[in-house]
């Protein structure tokens, strides 16, 4: 197993930790997303404890904030806190590490979690970046579910028009959101030519949980120019436990115990 997929199932299995101890989280799309993340902070972006208070290095959002219990174990495994006070402290009362992403944690750069917000965003960093000559990248993250919002559709277009090559949003495809599939609740179908109509580069990932394929994608989106590019993941819901993936109700179910044993026996057969 490569170095990538191994931290992968390794922040999976902390993130099971995190969510059944605190009995809150959203722990289906905290699995989908979480090989991007993993991707993205440790072999993409260039974001670190020591460089985030200066402002020419990337910048990272995650729009699709409910899933920040994922980004805690990411960014606290980077050492931008104490994964294990996190991960101990999740959600409870009096903790700073609450459910959805805010500015007081480090690492953190936007308030998001009202779904629709982190695209609009994103693009304002990009031009500005480019305004003021700097050459860092912006990355927005993205859940299917979330492409409902007409926001992002306003997002596309000035990123399209504004030509954007400095801005790389991925969407997380797991075909789910709160209630049901995407397709039920509000198709966000053909995602990919919406995203052309609107002058940006689209790269599939077909598998959106495989870590090699994500960087591949992502070198290929940091090599276009004169358009923003969008990386769509096509990933499992509560991927790598077995009886979380695809199953809607892992949108933010609690696990009992027995449950739990289960998900941590799934990751640990992957890791041994
Ligand atoms: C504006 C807004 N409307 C509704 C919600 C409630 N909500 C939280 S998560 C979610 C579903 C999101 O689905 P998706 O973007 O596909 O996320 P994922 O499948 O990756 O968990 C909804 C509707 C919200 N957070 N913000
Ligand atoms: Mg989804």
């Amino acid at each position: 197993m490569d170095a990538l997929t191994r931290k992968a199932y390794e922040l999976r299995r902390d993130i099971l930790e995190e969510v059944y101890k605190s009995g809150s989280g959203h722990v289906g799309g905290d699995l989908s997303v979480i090989d991007i993340l993993t991707v993205l902070y440790n072999e993409i972006m260039d974001i670190t404890p020591e460089n985030f208070g200066e402002r020419n290095r990337d910048h990272f959002l995650l729009s699709k904030g409910h899933c920040v219990d994922a980004l805690y174990m990411v960014l606290g495994d980077l050492g931008f806190f104490d994964k294990q006070e996190a991960k101990d402290t999740f959600s409870a009362y009096d903790s700073k590490f609450i459910g959805h992403p805010n500015t007081d944690i480090p690492g953190i750069e936007i308030n998001s979690g009202s779904l629709g917000h982190g695209l609009a965003l994103g693009v304002g960093m990009a031009i500005a970046g480019k305004m003021d000559g700097m050459d860092y990248r912006t990355y927005v993250v993205l859940g299917d579910g979330e492409m409902a919002e007409g926001s992002n559709y306003e997002a596309m277009m000035a990123a399209g028009h504004y030509h954007l090559d400095n801005l790389c949003a991925t969407v997380d495809l797991n075909g789910l959101q709160i209630s049901g599939t995407t397709d039920q609740v509000m198709s966000t179908a053909d995602l990919g030519e919406k995203f052309a109509a609107f002058g940006w580069n689209v790269i599939h990932v077909e598998d959106g949980n495989n870590c090699a394929h994500l960087v591949e994608a992502y070198h290929k989106a940091e090599a276009c120019k004169g358009k923003p590019t969008v990386v769509i993941a096509h990933t499992v819901k509560g991927k790598g436990v077995s009886f979380m993936e695809n199953n809607k109700s892992w949108h933010h179910g609690v696990m009992t115990e027995e449950q739990y044993k289960q998900a941590i026996a799934d990751i640990e057969e992957v890791l041994s």
